[in-house]
Parts: C-alpha cells; structure tokens; sequence
C-alpha cells in the first residue's frame, strides 16, 4: 500500500512521534536547547525518517495539521519539560506551505495561550527554499513571529541560491550552517576559509550560528577556533525520544 494513503490515518492515530536533537555550546558542552525531528512509528515498515515521507505529507494536503500536530507535541514537551525544572528552547521544523497558511499564526498564538508556554522557547526553522516561496509573505511571518517572541532559523543555510538575500531580507535570529560545510572541514582549506567568512558574516549582522552535522571533535575544534561556538550532531548526540534528553537535562542551565 502506498504511504501516501496511509498519512491521514497515521497522523489521526498519532503514528508520528516527535524525536529531539541537541544543539550544544562547545566550549562548555551545555545544551542549549533541542530540535524536534519527527519520525513515524509505522505499524508495518519500522521507524520511517521524514526524508522517507515529508514530501508526501507536503504534497498530500495535510501539512497543516500535520505541522499543527508537531509544534502542539512541542509545545507539549516544552512544558513537561517546565514542570521537571529546565527551561528547553525547542526548534520545529516548518514546510513552505506553512507561511501561507493564513490561520497558522492565530493557532500558535491559542496554542501558547492555552499552554502558559512562553514563546521564547519555541523557534521554527525553515530552510531557504522555503522562504523563496513567496519572500514577502516569509518576510511578514517570520516578522510576526518575532513581535510574537518566537525565533526563527534558516536551515541548511548556504545550501541555496541567495542565502546573502534571506540574511538582508528576513529577520533571522539563527544560521544554521548545512552540514555540507562541515563534513570535509578538517581537509578542505577551503571549507574551512567560506566557514570563518560565514560565522564573520553572522556576527557582524548580529546573527547567532550553529553548526549542523558535526560528527568528530576534530570538526568541533575547527569550528570553535573559527569563533562558531555552538553546534548539533551526532558528536555530541543523535535525536532520541523525549525520555531519553532527560540524561542531557542537568548540563542545562536551571531554571532562574
Ligand atoms: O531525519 P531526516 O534526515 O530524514 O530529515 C530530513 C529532513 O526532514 C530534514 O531536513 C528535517 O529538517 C526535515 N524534518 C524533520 N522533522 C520535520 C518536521 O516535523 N516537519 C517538517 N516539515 N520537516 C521535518
Ligand atoms: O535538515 P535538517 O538539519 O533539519 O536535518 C536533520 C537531520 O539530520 C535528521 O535526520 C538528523 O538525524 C540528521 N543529522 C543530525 N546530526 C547529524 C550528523 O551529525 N550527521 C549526519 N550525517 N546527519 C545528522
Ligand atoms: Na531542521
Ligand atoms: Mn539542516
């Protein structure tokens, strides 16, 4: 049977469960906060990963309560998280088709209210193709998020055609620096020369940074001697379901 018939029953049986990534400070190797990386628990075919199936979800039509049901388990998480103790800044993942939903805002801003959550730990990420889609309407939305508390982050940065214009365009409050950057930067000078202009770049714009796919403390070292302090990768942990971050929890600062 086709996956693509199977997406709304999954998503009503709630077949999809949310797996969270940790972003780390090196220097320190605090966790900063965590990205939630969905997986879908399939009855028959195993642990499926988004690759396998978000285009699907994109193109079937059910990407708005499908994102609706992510950032809710978020949000949800967030506060559990709360109620043990530790302040979790949580990273969703969103579609393109998400800014052009005209009712997305309004269901956050219920989905916070409802929760008591503050918005300063949420942060959407989109990558740059997303926002091409329509770069005013992107640039309206994140601009909300923003007056709402929320950060956005564009993924996979450098990866696209005009990363100079969504950093001049849209109001950004992270980089995430594609892992494609990162992978040979321990043998390609120049990988390692676009990085430092990169992480000047962000810097000079006021822009945090985080490296993505960072695998081995040789990257990490390289990374930190070019002044990029924070990053995510399976060095410093793959994602894992909600119950198992609790180990990485008290390397967190407490709650104030
Ligand atoms: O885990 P995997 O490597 O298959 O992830 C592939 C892509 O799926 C990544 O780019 C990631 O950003 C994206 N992704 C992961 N979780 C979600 C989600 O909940 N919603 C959307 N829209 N994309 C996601
Ligand atoms: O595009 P995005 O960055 O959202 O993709 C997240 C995906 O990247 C997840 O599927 C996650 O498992 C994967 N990922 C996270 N850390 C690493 C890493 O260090 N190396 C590789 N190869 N993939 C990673
Ligand atoms: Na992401
Ligand atoms: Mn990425």
């Amino acid at each position: 049977v086709a996956l693509r018939s199977q997406l709304y029953h999954a998503l009503q049986q709630r077949q999809f469960h949310l797996y969270y990534q940790p972003k780390v400070r090196m220097d320190s190797q605090e966790m900063t906060g965590v990205e939630a990386i969905v997986r879908w628990h399939h009855p028959d075919e195993g642990m499926l990963l988004p690759a396998s199936f978000i285009d699907l979800v994109e193109q079937s039509g059910i990407i708005h309560s499908f994102t609706r049901y992510t950032v809710e388990e978020a949000v949800n998480q967030i506060k559990i998280w709360q109620k043990q103790g530790f302040d979790v800044p949580v990273s969703v993942n969103l579609s393109a088709y998400n800014l052009l939903d005209d009712a997305f805002i309004g269901f956050i801003a219920d989905l916070l209210a409802k929760t008591g959550v503050s918005p300063s730990l949420l942060e959407f990420e989109l990558t740059e193709s997303a926002t091409m889609v329509d770069i005013d309407v992107s640039k309206k939305m994140i601009k909300t998020f923003k007056e709402m508390g929320i950060k956005t982050s564009i993924d996979d940065f450098g990866t696209g055609m005009s990363s100079f214009a969504y950093l001049r365009e849209l109001d950004i409050h992270t980089v995430k620096l594609d892992r494609s950057f990162v992978k040979n930067i321990h043998q390609i000078e120049k990988d390692e020369r676009i990085v430092e202009g990169i992480v000047a770049l962000c810097r000079s714009l006021s822009i945090n940074i985080i490296a993505e796919g960072v695998e081995t403390a040789r990257q990490a070292e390289i990374l930190q001697g070019l002044d990029c302090q924070f990053a995510q990768g399976f060095l410093f942990g793959k994602p894992v379901p909600s119950g198992l971050v609790h180990s990485l929890l008290p390397s967190m600062k407490s709650l104030a």
